[in-house]
């Protein structure tokens, strides 16, 4: 059966702090869009290619010396633009749908807002590495630093803890990510909109699925 298309396909990236549910939302859209006989291409950043992969590794796990705040920008950047050209572009040409687990905005909120790393120069990084092509659709799902530790220590009992570097930084840090997501909504309120992640998932994804479907008709 040939697949449903949309012209210039549908870009739709999620952020929000660490255990806010993007994953979660991620999948009940997907399944959504699916049996509506779309194509969607559910990625993740970094990540997303096998290149990408590669780049993950070293951003998440890397602890044999301590990363610069600089290298750290540029591998998100280096990651972005393989997976924007190698895949996201890709699947929006054949006029499909992209989710996509964190985006441009988690470099603004965690490399410019809690790094403090130069504005300017992050925009430049955006633009070289998109190609023109914003996200059409972005939800940065909303939860407190406290939900936030409350989720990631009830998923540990449940796995083994994960070595990650980022999610390792101090509650300033995160509370300074937070602060950068909510920033970055007010300053782009007709792409970016802030979910109230503190409800039952079925209850989040009526909402998230109530903005896709009146981005596509
Ligand atoms: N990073 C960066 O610094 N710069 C960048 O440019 C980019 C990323 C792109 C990648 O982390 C790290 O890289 C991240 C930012 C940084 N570091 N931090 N901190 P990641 O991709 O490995 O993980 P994550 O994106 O931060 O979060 P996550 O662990 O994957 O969580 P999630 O996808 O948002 O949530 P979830 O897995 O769907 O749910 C988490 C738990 O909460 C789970 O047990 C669920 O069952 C539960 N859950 C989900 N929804 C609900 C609701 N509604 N109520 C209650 N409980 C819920």
């Amino acid at each position: 059966m040939p697949k449903k298309t949309i012209e210039n396909g549908l870009f739709v990236t999620f952020e929000g702090p660490e255990g806010s549910g993007k994953s979660t939302q991620i999948k009940m859209l997907a399944e959504r869009l699916t049996e509506q006989e779309y194509e969607v291409v559910v990625t993740r950043e970094p990540g997303g290619t096998i290149l990408g992969e590669e780049i993950r590794k070293l951003l998440i796990e890397f602890r044999e010396e301590d990363i610069a705040d600089e290298a750290e920008l540029l591998l998100f950047g280096a990651s972005r633009a393989q997976h924007m050209r190698r895949k996201i572009l890709p699947c929006l040409k054949r006029g499909g749908i992209v989710l996509c687990d964190r985006f441009v905005d988690s470099t603004t909120a965690y490399q410019g807002y809690a790094r403090k790393l130069d504005f300017g120069f992050i925009q430049n990084l955006h633009a070289f590495s998109l190609c023109g092509r914003w996200p059409d659709l972005t939800f940065v799902l909303d939860i407190d630093v406290d939900t936030s530790y409350q989720r990631m220590s009830k998923r540990y009992q449940n796995s083994a803890p994960v070595n990650d570097r980022i999610e390792a930084e101090s509650r300033a840090f995160h509370t300074a990510v937070r602060e950068g997501f909510l920033d970055i909504a007010k300053k782009n309120p007709g792409r970016v909109k802030v979910i109230d992640a503190n409800r039952l998932p079925e209850i989040i994804a009526a909402d998230l699925w109530w903005e896709v479907y009146h981005a596509i008709v």
